[in-house]
């Protein structure tokens, strides 16, 4: 299990944690990522063009960019820096790089050291046996695909992976090739992270996305932060609470830990912010056990529906919920059956702030409600998020200015795949577009999300993986079981930037076909390209490098998958693969005749700031049959856990991108210089007689079947009792593939019941 994830210990260190996020510290951090890693011109270079509207769109969060005027110098944070840095690092992984390393000397390596070796320079192959990978040429590594992939018995014996960095251009493409070579086994990092939004928004509110802009964050009464940490992870989200607070709105951040960017920020940009010591955020913050939100909301609105029913009228949008909503007689049919005491001992926040919270609604007109993965990963996600429209529809707060819901999307173009295609289930009016565009028979039956496409390598009904990007085997759960399954296919294929640990675990043969970033100029047969994206407010911009290619020998994923493609189908396909590799306009012109929203694509990117796509939801249009909003009754759970049995979080640090590792500390926590650390409660340390810095193993039981995680070091944390938290993807071994999420499929990654040994 050492090359799955090397057990190995650093150097812990426990520091005091900041009272606030960014300030000078973040910028001076920045430069120091820069100046490390980065030529100091380049670095500046690319910096001045991020996130402009002739530059290139972040490969850091889905945040969005302001929509007006966007400031000339600094339109970025922190980890946006720590991502250019990172993608455009001066160092090279080259053919003799991958001479001095073998598959197991790069399997010691953690996944701090194996990003940090560089950027990949030439496609490498790793032959039957062969304990090296060598250099191939692209001709060459197209031909191996393709013969891999006519071999295999049926085209549903492949998988086509997807991480959301890919841009609409490559998605498209992508996934047409897939379902012209004649199947739907499209997998994404979206079945891991917001599936369960897409899966409970389209059906409470008819659309799969969130339903703001910037601008109604800026303008709303009260804002909700809840399952979501935007200090580290979407740090501009910062800048548009602190607009919100200056406006007059109010902050209730709901999480189990007490996270530094929620509680006050100051302004890294803005001399007068740092004057005077920043903007505090949250307002009230309610401390909530792992997943017991549904409790604590179902608590706020049964104390709300009791206010209304003494004054009808004064609380709910009886307007709004008569007019555009269902469902509502059934849902307070719930309320007055709901034991409010139950739900407030179960979710552990105090009854106070519980009324507190009920209160701040009550006085509210327009609010919003941002979440992330802290809500989509349990195994009733879908029901939890519901639960959160419950509460928007009974204020109204949907559809109007200054309200809505805001899942937070995590990959920066993560939203805008699923728009363009990528998706294990090809939707009705995407099958007739392909068939009446290309002139084939797209495939019906639906394919292997990410939870299937594993149990499917492992059962050996599939037989070859393609990873657009992303680094599947740390980004899945039950790392050892996905593993055997990653070992028995006959080819494994990664496009990517830098090495993983996706390269450490192959099938028989395996390749890796490097690629441009999205910091670097883009050249084909017609000229310079850019690509476009969707941020997590559905405006789709253009994105144009500016950097020069990291190797002569890289192309960009448009080009590698016209390449294989083209090798795969050949005299088959229907499409001119050449051609679109070619033109970036081209694609561009497809998607606008498949997608709807896309009209005059071409025209319309061109523009600075680029365009919002449709939607319905903000203009009270509901998605769905009847046209309304549905209010939803679903059934609370518990978690059963046994003697010593914890229920673990695993979450991220301020210093990584998901599993690309920047650094080791996790500064906002005052966790330094280590990652295999289990943040718990002092008392249940107390009681478990264990120490601070302690070395500890972990195991997770499910169905008689034991997972384990080695050599982790406890950290004495404000977590509610009975609650632990880990990073990712270290403890991923511990995450059952036996469990998702009811309807999404998601994996559990932040509701595992966990046991701790003393080493
Ligand atoms: N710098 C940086 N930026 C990133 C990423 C990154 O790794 N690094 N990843 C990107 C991606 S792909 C994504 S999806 C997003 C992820 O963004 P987040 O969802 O913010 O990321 P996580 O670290 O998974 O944090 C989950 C938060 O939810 C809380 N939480 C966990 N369980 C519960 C619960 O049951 N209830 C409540 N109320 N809270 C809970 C945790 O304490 C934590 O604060 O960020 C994106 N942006
Ligand atoms: N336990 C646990 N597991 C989780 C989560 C969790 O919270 N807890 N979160 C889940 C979530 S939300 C997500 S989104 C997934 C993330 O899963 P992935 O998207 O699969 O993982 P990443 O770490 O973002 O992928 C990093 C790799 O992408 C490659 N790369 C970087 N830039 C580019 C590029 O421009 N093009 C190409 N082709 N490749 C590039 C690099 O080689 C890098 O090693 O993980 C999920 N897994
Ligand atoms: S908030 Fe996200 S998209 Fe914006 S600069 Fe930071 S990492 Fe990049
Ligand atoms: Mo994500």
């Amino acid at each position: 299990m050492n090359e799955l994830t090397p057990e190995r210990l650093f150097d812990l260190e426990l520091r005091k944690r900041p009272d606030y996020a960014a300030g000078l510290n973040a910028v001076k951090i920045s430069v120091k990522h820069v100046e490390e890693y980065m030529h100091f011109g380049e670095g500046m270079r690319a910096l001045l063009k991020l996130n402009q509207k002739d530059g290139f769109d972040c490969p850091g969060c889905a945040w969005p960019d302001p929509d007006g005027r966007r400031s000339p110098i600094a339109e970025y944070c922190e980890n946006g820096a720590k991502a250019i840095a990172e993608e455009a690092t001066n160092r090279r992984v080259t053919p003799e790089w991958f001479a001095q390393h073998s598959i197991n000397e790069m399997g010691a390596m953690t996944d701090f050291e194996l990003g940090k070796a560089g950027r990949i320079t030439q496609p490498m192959y790793l032959a039957p046996g062969a304990t090296h990978y060598t250099p191939v040429v692209w001709d060459e590594a197209f031909k191996t695909i393709a013969e891999e992939l006519n071999a295999l018995d049926s085209p549903d014996a492949a998988t086509f992976y997807t991480s959301g960095r890919a841009s609409n251009e490559a998605a498209f493409l992508y996934q047409l090739f897939v379902r012209q070579f004649g199947t739907n086994n499209l997998p994404d990092c979206s079945n891991m992270c917001h599936e369960s939004t897409g899966t409970a928004l389209s059906e409470a509110i008819g659309i799969g996305k969130g339903t703001t802009t910037l601008q109604d964050l800026h303008d709303a009464d009260l804002i909700i932060v809840i399952g979501q940490n935007p200090g580290t992870n979407h740090p501009r989200q910062l800048n548009a609470f602190e607009k919100c607070k200056k406006n007059g709105g109010r902050i209730i951040s709901i999480n189990p830990l007490p996270e530094t960017g929620l509680m006050k920020f100051i302004d890294p940009q803005n001399p007068m912010d740092i004057l005077k010591r920043g903007t505090k955020l949250t307002d009230l913050f309610l401390q909530v056990r792992i997943n017991e939100d549904m409790r604590l909301v179902r608590a706020i609105c049964k104390i709300l529906w009791a206010e209304e029913q003494k004054a009808p009228g004064t609380v709910f949008d009886q307007e709004f919920i008569k007019t555009h909503t269902a469902g509502y007689a059934a849902w307070t049919k719930l309320l007055d059956e709901t034991d409010l005491d139950e739900c407030i001992a179960g979710c552990g926040v105090a009854a106070t702030q519980i009324h507190e919270a009920a209160g701040m609604i009550h006085g509210s007109e327009k609010i919003v409600l941002c979440y992330a993965m802290g809500l989509t990963q349990h195994e009733n996600s879908v029901d939890v998020i519901k639960e959160m429209v419950n509460l928007l529809l009974l204020k109204g707060s949907i559809g109007k200015p200054g309200a809505g819901i805001c899942p937070v999307r995590g990959h920066s173009n993560v939203q805008g795949d699923r728009t363009v295609g990528i998706w294990e289930k090809l939707k009705p009016e995407l099958r007739a577009a392909l068939r009446a565009n290309f002139g084939f028979e797209p495939p019906v039956k639906d394919g292997y999300d990410v939870v299937n496409s594993i149990k499917a390598m492992h059962a050996g009904k599939v037989k070859a993986f393609f990873g657009l990007g992303g680094n599947f085997i740390s980004a899945t759960p039950d790392t050892v079981y996905t593993a055997e399954g990653l070992r028995q296919c006959n080819l494994t294929v990664q496009i990517s930037t830098k090495p993983n640990r996706s390269h450490v675990v192959h099938g028989k043969k395996a390749l890796i076909l490097p690629c441009l970033g999205r910091t670097e100029k883009d050249v084909r047969a017609t000229g310079e390209q850019f690509v476009s994206c969707e941020n997590s407010m559905g405006v789709v911009q253009m994105s144009k490098g500016v950097l020069e290619p990291k190797s002569p020998h890289l192309r960009s994923e448009v080009a590698i998958i016209c390449g294989v493609a083209a090798a795969t189908l050949g005299e088959k396909s229907t499409v001119d693969w050449a051609a679109m590799a070619n033109d970036y306009d081209a694609i561009r012109d497809a998607i606008a005749s498949c997608v709807k929203g896309f009209e005059n694509y071409n025209e319309r990117v061109r523009k600075p700031g680029g365009f919002y796509l449709p939607n319905g939801p903000r203009h009270r249009n509901f998605g769905t049959k009847d046209g309304k909003a549905h209010f939803t009754v679903s059934p609370l759970s518990t978690h059963q856990l046994g003697e010593g049995e914890y229920l673990m979080m695993t979450v991220r640090s301020h210093d990584q991108y998901n599993t690309t590792i920047y650094g080791m500390h996790d500064r906002y926590r005052g966790i330094h210089n280590e990652r295999r650390v289990v943040m718990m409660n002092e008392a249940d340390m107390a009681k478990a007689g264990l120490q601070a810095g302690e070395k500890v193993d972990m195991t997770s039981e499910y169905d008689g079947e034991v997972r384990h995680a080695r050599l982790f070091q406890v950290v004495p944390y404000p977590i509610p009792s009975g609650n632990i938290a880990t990073y990712f993807p270290e403890a991923n071994t511990l995450v059952p593939i036996t469990r998702s999420a009811r309807k999404s499929n998601t994996p559990i990654s932040k509701s595992v019941r966990v046991k701790i040994r003393k080493r």
